[in-house]
């Protein structure tokens, strides 16, 4: 049972837990809800969901390309992509530490046959100094280079934001070698609201980019592949292999256009959460993070001064009420979201001094 808990946003029921585990975690809101029963619905998989159809228009002209088609998650849009860019056996360089390479059940290799080639990056970011390593030479021996992958904002590098610059010099490299650029932009809301930078800024680097409204957007589900209308349409025939062709997906996508609407400004609200929690467990003893690291809404900190592994942190925190991800042996990872307030972060920290301290 939980010591302490903190109070709802949306009329100050006490709370079981405060759950910083991750964005994905939040309830969609009396006003979303509202939206999606109010939906007007048709069978998407005939192009006849007027609510998709508005959805993907909205998507398409936020990213400045010419369309954007609804999936159900943000690892789908992820595969879809990869599928419609190469073919079996080509080579995809992406960042070490990236979702689609460790977090989508080896995917790639699984339905597109292609193989990765790693690079590391400094928290998520790569050089293209580094890429241009990674391209094969033309010769039979090697496998085709064909994509190149990014993450902006990137998970496990504590949401840190792609520089636009570099995201620039990289999309100019692939289209000097003749590669093609995906962006996983699961948390592009994010860079965009962190920098001032529009998302279709970022997107114009990308051939294609994948986003998502169930992270920080607070949708139940959902997520965007967008693109050329020939990739897209590539996109689509695959959509349907993959088993993701919905029928009255507008219930889901009127809370998507919903979150879109009210809910992108308001991740500012999560950035400085992050901050001051970051600050605050910055300064405990057994915790290790720069807190001018944290960009966005993920914190990832290192407890190995503690002596205690990071499963043994998260169960004590959860006697605390805080729940948290352990991301690695003495690495824990906390996601601020539309559903924890700056009083539940002075909890936390309150539960972390007694963990920690
Ligand atoms: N990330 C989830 C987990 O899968 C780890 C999380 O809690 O952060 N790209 C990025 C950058 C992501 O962080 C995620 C989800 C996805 C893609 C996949 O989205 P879904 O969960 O909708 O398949």
């Amino acid at each position: 049972m939980s010591e302490q808990c903190g109070n709802t946003r949306d009329g100050g029921t006490m709370k079981e837990f405060i759950d910083l585990r991750s964005d994905t975690v939040t309830q969609p809101t009396p006003a979303m809800r509202e939206a999606m029963a109010g939906a007007k619905v048709g069978d998407d998989v005939f192009g006849e969901d007027p609510t998709v159809n508005a959805l993907q228009e909205k998507v398409a002209t936020l990213l400045g390309k010419e369309e954007a088609i609804f999936v159900p998650t943000g690892t789908m849009a992820n595969q879809l992509s990869i599928k419609s860019h190469t073919q079996p056996g080509d080579d995809v360089i992406i960042e070490a530490s990236s979702h689609a390479y460790n977090f989508e059940g080896g995917g790639a290799g699984a339905l597109s046959g292609v193989q990765f080639y790693l690079v590391n990056g400094v928290r998520g970011i790569m050089e293209s100094s580094s890429i241009e390593g990674a391209i094969r030479p033309l010769d039979h021996h090697f496998p085709v280079t064909k994509l190149v992958c990014l993450e902006n904002t990137h998970n496990r590098g504590s949401g840190s934001v792609y520089p636009i610059e570099k995201m620039r010099d990289i999309y100019e490299l692939a289209r000097h070698r003749g590669l093609r650029v995906h962006l996983d932009g699961a948390r592009l809301w994010n860079a965009a609201v962190a920098t001032g930078i529009k998302p279709h800024e970022y997107a114009q680097y990308a051939d294609s980019v994948s986003v998502c409204l169930s992270k920080g957007l607070g949708a139940p589900m959902g997520s965007l592949v967008s693109g050329s209308k020939t990739f897209i349409d590539r996109v689509h025939r695959f959509r349907k292999m993959f088993g993701g062709g919905m029928r009255q997906a507008g219930i889901v996508a009127a809370a998507g256009i919903y979150a879109l609407d009210h809910h992108v400004n308001r991740l500012q609200e999560d950035h400085q959460n992050a901050k001051r929690l970051a600050m605050g467990l910055r300064d405990l003893k057994g915790a290790s993070l720069n807190p001018d690291q944290v960009e966005t809404n993920i914190v990832i900190v290192d407890i190995s001064q503690t002596g205690k592994t990071a499963s043994q942190i998260v169960e004590a925190m959860k006697e605390k009420g805080v729940l948290i991800l352990a991301t690695g042996k003495t690495l824990i990872r906390l996601v601020t979201h539309l559903d924890v307030t700056l009083e539940d972060i002075e909890i936390a920290l309150k539960g972390f001094r007694k963990v920690l301290g």
